[in-house]
């Protein structure tokens, strides 16, 4: 009732709409309007209401609800279905379970604040309330599991085409990261159910340092994190940027699967790879090879080349720039 109230007022922003009006449409008494309309103040939304005219919408929150996010979207399944947490331990947790109930393909799941964050390999994501943008999208590719690794790249891709509309000069860094500045300004962590040969789902989490201060980074990730506010100076608006993300990521990936083709979005990795063209750490177990990264290949993979000239077209895994202060 309260999302169809606001969708009332937002269909009239330029006018008034009449107590009587909701009351008549929704079936609804005046006293329970009255009360939803209190409800969306305390949600952030500015509704000026005058006795005898009505309410009207001034201004919108900021927030990743559907109310906030469907007008901006122009997809045909990815964010059609929107499921909004205020706190959650994880969106990827979350995402997991409703895939395991039968969600469909193109569910995103949205947290104002994750209380458990993952990232890679048991690592913690911090994930501060109403700061940054943390989600998670269900996919259902029916392609063979060896593939799985693109989809990584289909959302590097989208995330970082979205922050360069906004004029963000974000660089990606295989396989998962996005660079603002030399430090981490995304992360992306794509974890799959199924068997050999068979996929059941595969969730992709994205976690994107939006609107944070210095002071909201522990000082353990002090060193590598950074959000695009601290980088650019102003805050900027989680519901535009996200909207552009998932709207490039219906692009890139229905590309992936129709076609089986992520020419587009590894095009887009490639050209701004932090990593392409220099020496990097390759970490294995407990040891450290030094290699050079010349290419991005059609399947995703990172080319590189050892001292003695060997080539690796490595699949995943960990690499850091070499001599590149702060970052993982
Ligand atoms: P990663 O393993 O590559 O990076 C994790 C490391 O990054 C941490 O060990 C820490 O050093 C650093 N770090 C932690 N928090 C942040 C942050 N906010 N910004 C920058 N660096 C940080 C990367 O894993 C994948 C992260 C995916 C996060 C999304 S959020 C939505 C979804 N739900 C969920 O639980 N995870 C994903």
């Amino acid at each position: 009732m309260k999302e169809d109230i606001l969708l009332m007022l937002k269909n009239d922003t330029d006018n008034f709409v009449s107590g009587q009006n909701i009351s008549d449409k929704l079936g609804v008494s005046r006293a329970a309007i009255w009360k939803y309309i209190n409800q969306l103040k305390e949600d952030g939304y500015v509704i000026e209401s005058v006795s005898k005219k009505g309410y009207k919408l001034i201004s919108s929150p900021d927030l990743l609800t559907s109310e906030e996010l469907s007008s901006l979207l122009n997809t045909n399944y990815i964010g059609k279905n929107i499921i909004h947490f205020d706190s959650i331990d994880s969106t990827n947790n979350k995402a997991k379970e409703l895939a395991n109930h039968g969600e469909g393909e193109g569910t995103v799941v949205f947290a104002e604040e994750q209380t458990l964050g993952r990232g890679r390999l048991g690592r913690s994501w911090v994930s501060p309330k109403y700061k940054g943008a943390w989600m998670s999208i269900i996919l259902r590719p029916q392609i063979d599991p060896y593939n799985i690794s693109l989809i990584t790249q289909v959302g590097a891709a989208a995330v970082g085409k979205a922050m360069k509309d906004l004029d963000i000069d974000v660089c990606v860094k295989w396989p998962n990261d996005l660079i603002l500045n030399r430090k981490k300004v995304c992360g992306i962590l794509t974890e799959m159910s199924g068997e050999l040969n068979q996929m059941n789902h595969v969730i992709i989490g994205i976690g994107i340092n939006v609107n944070q201060d210095l002071e909201d980074f522990p000082s353990d990730v002090y060193n590598v994190a950074t959000s695009v506010k601290i980088e650019k100076g102003h805050e900027i608006s989680r519901k535009i940027l996200v909207a552009k993300i998932l709207n490039y990521f219906e692009e890139f990936y229905s590309d992936f699967i129709t076609n089986l083709d992520a020419k587009n979005c590894l095009r887009f990795c490639k050209e701004n790879s932090i990593l392409i063209g220099k020496e990097i750490n390759i970490t294995r177990k407990d040891e450290t090879f030094i290699a050079k990264a010349i290419d991005l290949n059609d399947r995703g993979e990172l080319v590189v080349r050892y001292h003695d000239g060997r080539i690796e077209n490595l699949i995943s895994g960990e690499v850091s720039l070499h001599g590149f202060y702060g970052l993982i």
